[in-house]
């Protein structure tokens, strides 16, 4: 008899994939090559990868296991039968060579975070915004989901570091999947194959995560994470998000776990690189929510390039932060290639970006000539002719021609603007870090919170609209602490008190900004030209650290005074930087009810200083705030 899906409980039966990588040979197997060998290695010893992925491998009962060793040769073998199955087409060779596309099934375009669980032992350790399933509930009832699943088809592992390769932070995941797409992904994502079997040696430290597209279907969707036990379930969908495990769910959801219990943090953050002329260098690490521009801001192209200001890419997505040796925050960039929104990318938003994907990038959802020239709302000024739309049919000029949450996936070395520390082990000593979200009222452009405890106030309270990154509506004003609503593996009261706790760990904690790039006039038009001129805003920051930056105090952090921005060569007018700095008391008021009644979903789990600065905020606008 088999037993239930609990991919943890493997005992020490060798397996084809075991048998495979203990002799070092081709890792796909006939079951009558495998049954010779099998006699000779039930004698030696499985190491704990082989016995988790025997365990999984009696769960989903697959065709065959391959054992993936990131190699090119082993990579175009995917693309090819991805390409001979009509789940992947080349793009034309010249004008985008080695890119390919893939058509994702209509109801799986987007994360699905009402789906997405963390199934914990108490309720109250994943707290009220999060999803809570017991770990006994989420076997009874996704685990069957698992049996059988793989039945006919292959079975993939995929073993991957999230981290730059020998670094002694970076983390080792290993993904079962039945979906070729995501090991394509995997391989540009994270450093994939044997390389992160070399870099896992002996040791037993791995998190595994069991992915299988399932049918599909939404009914039978779920992405469940085990905190507790570091194990990821994914099923029913191969959406980069619910289906990379190494980036969402591993470098985040678990790792904000890890990072809760060892002393660090994992986050939802760009990582930039800024220099100023004279050669002094800056990192930023950046929190805004998804599809809110962090891939742009990483990439951002100086306008101030020729008199010396210049900024360099560590990291799109995820930092992982730690205290260094020198009493300051550090952060490495886990990740080793970008997941990125394509709509809106083009030569003027992200020239950077633009480079990057131009080739070996595989792109999903786009639209597409009749010639595979890949094209993209944004893009250039005007659609091509006969353009065919993300789901293949002949767009009609109505509608978007390609998803909104359409994506490229590309090794980040292509990159142009990487920085040469992007794979620091040690990662990159921070300056400073900045929230923000897409408002298009109540938040200035900028202001740089009080201290360390207000910066963890703000940056807890903070509203972003919602975006297509996640099904749902789209523009609806929605507290995101920390850019980590979706992303934060445990109860976000308790990660407040992480936050409050690291910033006493840090002797230098760097100080903490917000900014709004989105931020509209009466009649709808942005303010603010954003893209490379959010440089601007930066440099005042820098000008803060260095305490020669101009601000004024206002009720919910320091403002820059309207001189005080460099805006040499910019055509912004001066009503409209003045609009842009502007605090509304009234409008500021308004949100202290809101963010009481956030506060009061996390009960005793919240710590005193939140409610602190609340009270603090609400005296400095003069306002009684609710019982
Ligand atoms: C992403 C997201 O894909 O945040 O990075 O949804
Ligand atoms: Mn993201």
């Amino acid at each position: 008899m088999r037993r239930a899906a609990s991919p943890r409980l493997s005992g020490r039966i060798v397996t084809r994939g075991a048998a495979a990588a203990a002799l070092g040979l081709p890792t796909v197997w006939s079951a009558a090559l495998f049954d010779t060998l099998e006699s000779r290695l039930l004698e030696s010893p499985m190491t704990p990868v082989e016995r988790w992925v025997e365990s999984a491998e009696e769960t989903v009962r697959p065709q065959r296991v391959v054992w993936c060793d990131g190699s090119e040769a082993e990579n175009e073998r995917l693309i090819a039968s991805m390409v001979a199955e009509g789940t992947l087409s080349r793009l034309n060779a010249a004008a985008a060579p080695g890119c390919t596309l893939h058509r994702s099934h209509p109801s799986d375009v987007a994360r699905t975070e009402h789906l997405t669980f963390i199934a914990t032992a108490a309720r109250e350790d994943v707290g009220p915004t999060n999803n809570w399933m017991s770990p006994t509930e989420a076997r009874a009832k996704v685990g069957p989901l698992f049996e059988g699943v793989m039945t006919g088809r292959t079975m993939y592992v995929v073993p991957y570091v999230m981290g730059p390769l020998g670094s002694p932070f970076s983390k080792v995941g290993i993904e079962v999947t039945d979906s070729p797409y995501v090991v394509a992904n995997m391989r540009i994502m994270t450093r994939m194959g044997k390389a992160a079997l070399e870099h896992l040696g002996s040791s037993e430290e791995f998190v595994p995560g069991l992915h299988s597209v399932g049918d599909l279907s939404p009914e039978r969707r779920f992405v469940v994470h085990f905190p507790e036990e570091r194990l990821i379930w994914s099923v029913g969908s191969g959406y980069g998000g619910n289906a990379l495990l190494g980036k969402k769910c591993f470098a985040l959801r678990i790792a904000s776990t890890m990072a809760r219990d060892e002393g660090w943090m994992a986050e939802h953050m760009l990582i930039l690189e800024l220099t100023l002329p004279g050669g002094e260098v800056h990192y930023l690490a950046a929190g805004f929510p998804s599809a809110c521009g962090k891939t742009n801001l990483a990439m951002l192209v100086s306008p101030l390039e020729r008199l010396g200001y210049k900024v360099r890419t560590v990291g799109d997505d995820i930092a992982w932060l730690r205290p260094g040796p020198d009493g300051r925050l550090w952060a490495v960039n886990p990740e080793a290639g970008f997941f990125g929104v394509v709509p809106g990318t083009g030569p003027d938003t992200n020239p950077n970006a633009m480079a990057t994907i131009g080739h070996d990038t595989i792109f999903t959802n786009v639209a597409v000539t009749p010639a595979g020239i890949p094209w993209w709302e944004g893009k250039d000024k005007s659609p091509p002719k006969d353009l065919i739309d993300w789901q293949g049919r002949r767009w009609d000029g109505t509608g978007k021609a390609a998803h909104p949450n359409s994506r490229f996936t590309v090794a980040a070395r292509q990159c142009p603007s990487m920085s040469p520390r992007w794979e620091d082990p040690h990662g990159v000593p921070l300056s400073a870090i900045v929230f923000g979200g897409r408002r298009a009222r109540v938040a200035p452009l900028v202001f740089q919170a009080f201290d360390w405890d207000h910066g963890v106030f703000v940056a807890a309270t903070m509203g972003s609209e919602t975006t297509a990154a996640a099904t749902g509506k789209v523009g609806v004003v929605r507290r995101d602490p920390m850019a980590m609503l979706p992303f934060c593996g445990y109860n976000m009261g308790d990660y407040f008190g992480h936050w409050l706790r690291m910033g006493r760990a840090v002797p230098q904690p760097p100080p903490i900004f917000h900014v709004n790039w989105f931020r509209t006039s009466h009649d709808g038009h942005f303010l603010w030209p954003g893209f490379g001129q959010n440089l601007r805003v930066l440099l005042w920051m820098i000008d803060r650290i260095h305490g020669r930056g101009k601000g004024v105090e206002t009720p919910i952090g320091v403002v820059p005074t309207p001189d005080a921005l460099n805006l040499d060569g910019l055509d912004v007018s001066k009503a409209s930087i003045e609009a842009l700095l502007h605090v509304d008391r009234d409008e500021w008021a308004a949100e202290v009810p809101g963010i009481r009644a956030f506060f009061d979903r996390f009960g005793d789990r919240l710590p005193s200083e939140m409610n602190r600065s609340l009270d603090g905020l609400a005296q400095r606008l003069s306002v009684v705030a609710p019982a």
